[in-house]
């Protein structure tokens, strides 16, 4: 697709695709957290996390979800602030936030580690108190020093609409503005002229009680009698199967790339199941949208390696020791010497995250030695 184009894809669909009800709240909470960030020259990151769902329904009952439970981007988030990044974090509504990560969902249960004392009130067992007061420090800081925003989403539409309202917040920040895009987005979604108004039926039942003439609040409803002539040896007639026709999502890496916060550094993630794959694609992401890095990772080793793809450097894999087995690039389990040692309990993050800041520092000279040109 040539630019124009895209730029037409992109027109039309924010076009149709309406904006989430927060939008404008949240978009004067993310102003005015860059505005008091910039003033005191820090460094601030767009950190986005989870998946995005895909509503088959207006009335949403159904949707399709991109697999994510948020842990990359809240742990990454927590070693941004570590890091001095002040940190806008556009997440799935519900999924995993920096800090209380630690104690939620069904690691570390909060309630597990509280206890009744003898005066019958309630307080931190002794044995789990330090590692509490460890993350409760920090979290306390975070939030005296307003150094995290937290902004949630729900659907891709959401997520779009979002992304691209603080993006272009952030243009102004130029290249110490940075975007670090965790989430797992949707490819793929049911654009609004052919999204049913309530509920998909499994019955026609609709029909019934509506009869041919008056519109139908269910368009997918197909009569009983209507056999299948979708494929070629139907086991189930087509009116008893839903079948889910979605459009492409535009490719909103390039808008963000060459409009929306041009100056900046931008790093995506690319998810893959086959490791045959990962780098080339990673690597084709990197050439089609010409930003500064894509951090490759497979699903099941996603918390023990990583890969990062930038243009102009070799492919640098980045690990921390695990239990089990290791798979190269290419799936071939490592040599013992290659498996790296140390502690188990060590996340990625603590090894992504300063090596994305000394890219930043890099960027950042670049682009202040092509200013004083
Ligand atoms: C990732 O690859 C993330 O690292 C994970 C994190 C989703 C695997 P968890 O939240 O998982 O720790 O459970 N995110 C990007 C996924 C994505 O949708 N990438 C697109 C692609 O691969 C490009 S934007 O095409």
């Amino acid at each position: 697709m040539s630019a124009p184009e895209s730029s037409q894809a992109e027109d039309a669909y924010f076009a149709s695709n309406a904006p989430p009800k927060q939008l404008a709240a949240h978009t004067a909470l993310a102003e005015a957290f860059i505005t008091q960030h910039a003033a005191a020259n820090r460094r601030v990151v767009l950190v986005t996390s989870g998946g995005t769902t895909v509503p088959l329904e207006k009335n949403t009952v159904r949707f399709i979800d991109n697999f994510s439970a948020g842990t990359r981007g809240a742990t990454s988030a927590e070693y941004f602030l570590s890091a001095g990044y002040a940190v806008i974090f556009l997440h799935r509504q519900f999924s995993l936030l920096p800090y209380s990560r630690h104690y939620s969902h069904s690691t570390d249960c909060l309630l597990d580690l509280l206890e009744e004392d003898s005066d019958g009130r309630v307080a931190v067992r002794p044995s789990d108190s330090d590692r509490i007061l460890d993350v409760l420090r920090k979290y306390q800081s975070a939030r005296r020093n307003n150094m995290l925003l937290l902004l949630p989403f729900v659907t891709i539409g959401d997520y779009l609409h979002e992304l691209r309202a603080v993006a272009r917040l952030m243009a102004p920040l130029g290249a110490s503005g940075l975007l670090y895009l965790a989430a797992a987005v949707s490819d793929f979604f049911v654009p609004p002229e052919r999204l049913s108004e309530h509920k998909i039926q499994s019955t026609n039942i609709v029909e019934k009680l509506y009869p041919k003439d008056t519109p139908s609040p269910s368009p997918q409803i197909e009569d009983e009698e209507t056999f299948d002539n979708f494929d070629a040896s139907p086991r189930v007639p087509r009116s008893k199967r839903l079948i889910i026709d979605l459009d492409p999502v535009p490719k909103f890496l390039k808008s963000l790339v060459e409009g929306w916060a041009p100056l900046g550094m931008i790093v995506s993630f690319k998810l893959e199941t086959d490791p045959r794959i990962l780098v080339h694609k990673a690597r084709y992401s990197l050439e089609r949208y010409q930003h500064h890095l894509v951090i490759g990772n497979l699903l099941s080793t996603r918390k023990w390696e990583v890969v990062f793809v930038a243009p102009g450097r070799e492919d640098r894999w980045l690990r921390v020791a695990r239990h089990g087995g290791w798979g190269d690039a290419e799936g071939r389990p490592l040599r013992p010497d290659e498996v790296p040692e140390g502690d188990p309990e060590q996340e990625i993050e603590a090894l992504i995250i300063p090596a994305v800041a000394e890219l930043h520092d890099d960027h950042i000279a670049k682009s202040s030695s092509v200013e004083k040109k």
